[in-house]
């Protein structure tokens, strides 16, 4: 089996930041924030995160936050919940977190509570339980559960389970890895995962694995590296991590690697991306494949940082 080509890796995430020029920065332009939330933890999993300006990152991100408390993707865009979390993610990595004016994040957040206990992603008003999860998950780094109505975001999230054990992104949608994750993070986050029945999704999850080793998101669906964080997370937080093999997916990630010029792709041979790079070293995170930080599957941050977090007032 091959190994992973971490120092090509962190080549690969430091060159992608200084191509500003090439199609890949344009097209991912108004997402900047989540790219560097990406980025900077791979490279925080890899040890790797002096490697970066800590200074150059934390004025950028400061540049992205709009009155309303709330982060854009970047620099003159609109605030989104999923950009708000992503700048709250860096800057616990970097330990910035106080930085912030708390108040004013958190309201942000948790204004994008409704009635029924779901969240909005931004004054658009798109519902979903992905931002269910980004507004537990940032308001617990934040300490600022108490803003919103907990028992009633818990009781939107239990209202999206299906008779599958799966989680769609609203009552009634398809169960999806990536949707399960969130459901899953977030009653994990709130201590309420006794609304899982874990052994039937445990079984749900573990038949994503397919023949050669690599996880999907759904039936019927091609395995891709990201679902090596989406199920993993979910089955490490529910304990049933024990259900698949492990080797195979370890297999699995290493050959979606560029052994020359660096990065992670979906599937084997396909073109590398930052995403797959992120999901494909958490993946072998959680894998606890050798040289890589520990990753918390609940905060998709490395464990030193949570516990940082955690154990500071
Ligand atoms: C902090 C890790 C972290 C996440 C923040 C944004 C978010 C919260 C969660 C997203 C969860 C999600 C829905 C992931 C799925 C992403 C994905 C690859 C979707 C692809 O869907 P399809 O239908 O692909 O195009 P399939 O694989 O089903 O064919």
């Amino acid at each position: 089996m091959g190994q992973l080509v971490a120092d090509k890796h962190v080549r690969y995430i430091l060159m992608a930041e200084k191509k500003k020029e090439s199609f890949e920065s344009v097209v991912m332009d108004h997402l900047r924030m989540n790219g560097a939330y990406w980025g900077l933890t791979t490279l925080d999993l890899l040890d790797k995160l002096g490697c970066v300006s800590e200074d150059e990152v934390v004025s950028w991100l400061m540049t992205c936050q709009h009155e309303s408390g709330g982060f854009a993707g970047n620099t003159g865009h609109d605030p989104h919940i999923l950009y708000t979390l992503s700048a709250v993610q860096i800057l616990a990595l970097f330990d910035k977190i106080n930085i912030l004016d708390i108040g004013k994040v958190s309201s942000y957040v948790a204004k994008l509570q409704n009635e029924d206990g779901s969240f909005s992603g931004d004054m658009w008003g798109e519902i979903d339980t992905r931002f269910s999860y980004i507004a537990i998950c940032c308001l617990s780094i934040l300490k600022c559960l108490d803003k919103i109505n907990v028992e009633k975001a818990v009781e939107y999230i239990v209202s999206c389970k299906n008779l599958d054990g799966g989680f769609g992104c609203t009552p009634g949608a398809e169960s999806h890895a990536g949707q399960i994750f969130c459901c899953v993070g977030a009653l994990a986050i709130t201590g309420s995962l006794h609304h899982v029945d874990k052994d039937l999704l445990g079984w749900w999850l573990c038949e994503r694995q397919l023949k050669g080793g690599g996880l999907n998101g759904r039936p019927e669906k091609l395995a891709d590296v990201c679902y090596s964080w989406w199920v993993l997370s979910s089955l490490i937080m529910i304990d049933r991590v024990h259900w698949i093999d492990k080797a195979k997916l370890v297999k699995f990630i290493l050959d979606c690697q560029d052994l020359e010029n660096g990065g992670i792709s979906d599937r084997p041979d396909d073109a590398v991306d930052i995403f797959h790079t992120y999901f494909g070293v958490a993946g072998l995170s959680l894998l606890e494949y050798p040289g890589v930080k520990v990753i918390d599957p609940a905060y998709a941050l490395p464990v030193d940082v949570v516990n940082r977090i955690i154990f500071t007032k």
